[in-house]
């Protein structure tokens, strides 16, 4: 057996054993050890969120994939969860099919960049029909093309010391991930669904698609990456690392 599997199963066991029987203290001082405490681990359920989070880091530590479907399953309705960026300057982008526009990458990386859509689309772009998740309750399955976040993690070099990808919305919803999930094989900067370029109400004119966790940390109507070691720089400064974990959700939405 690998030394990596013994170290799995060893924290994976140890980390219950420790939240079941010898006490929640010793298994959030177990997280920490191994650098698996949430940005939101503050507060009345920061003990769960830890948890929750750790667990699941070590039970994906392989970057298993979230199912996906054919074709047939794509869902007929396709709900649209909050409004469009209000204002003349999207409304302007959206006019002229975005050729104005572009995603900036930023923050702790070697060669910071600006991309158009048409430089993203001339990437190799990947399809998946996967699952997406409201926290609210409904979901739905649709087909997804973009180009893999990685490529472009890549192609900026990310600084070893980064640890949260922060996506900006044009609205300035915003969110994070930690690498892990920013260089998961199926995390797609996505600019079509179902075939057809992102509508307006999906996030036109890109959108993150995150296949293992819920809707709200799929950022819509993006504009900006920034790579980063601390989230005390956005959005109210509290370090929770995104508008939702602001707002009472969890920072972690693992499915
Ligand atoms: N920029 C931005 N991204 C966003 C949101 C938002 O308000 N602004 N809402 C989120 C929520 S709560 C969900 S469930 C998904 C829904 O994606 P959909 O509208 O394509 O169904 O987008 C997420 N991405
Ligand atoms: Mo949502």
């Amino acid at each position: 057996m690998s030394k990596w599997l013994t170290r799995r199963r060893l924290l994976t066991t140890g980390l219950a054993t420790a939240a079941g029987g010898s006490g929640l203290a010793a298994a959030i001082r177990m997280a920490g050890r191994y650098g698996l405490i949430p940005p939101d681990c503050g507060g009345l359920w920061g003990v769960g969120e830890t948890i929750t989070y750790a667990s699941h880091r070590i039970l994906t530590a392989g970057n298993p994939l979230a199912r996906e479907f054919d074709r047939s399953a794509i869902s007929t309705m396709t709900p649209v969860k909050h409004n469009p960026p209000k204002g003349e300057k999207y409304r302007q982008l959206f006019a002229g099919e975005f050729v104005d526009w572009r995603l900036t990458v930023e923050g702790m990386v070697a060669r910071p960049g600006s991309f158009s859509l048409a430089d993203l689309k001339s990437y190799p772009s990947q399809t998946q029909i996967t699952h997406m998740a409201c926290e609210e309750g409904w979901s739905f399955i649709a087909e997804w093309t973009g180009v893999p976040l990685r490529h472009v993690l890549d192609l900026v070099g990310v600084l070893p010391q980064a640890k949260y990808a922060v996506f900006i919305g044009l609205d300035r919803v915003w969110d994070s991930h930690d690498m892990h999930d920013a260089w998961h094989p199926q995390t797609l900067l996505a600019y079509e669904m179902n075939g057809e370029k992102l509508t307006m109400g999906h996030g036109a004119p890109l959108r993150l698609r995150v296949t293992r966790q819920l809707g709200y940390k799929n950022v819509k109507w993006l504009s900006r990456i920034v790579l980063t070691d601390n989230l005390k720089l956005f959005g109210k400064r509290t370090g929770k690392g995104g508008a939702s974990a602001e707002a009472g959700w969890s920072w972690y939405a693992g499915i």
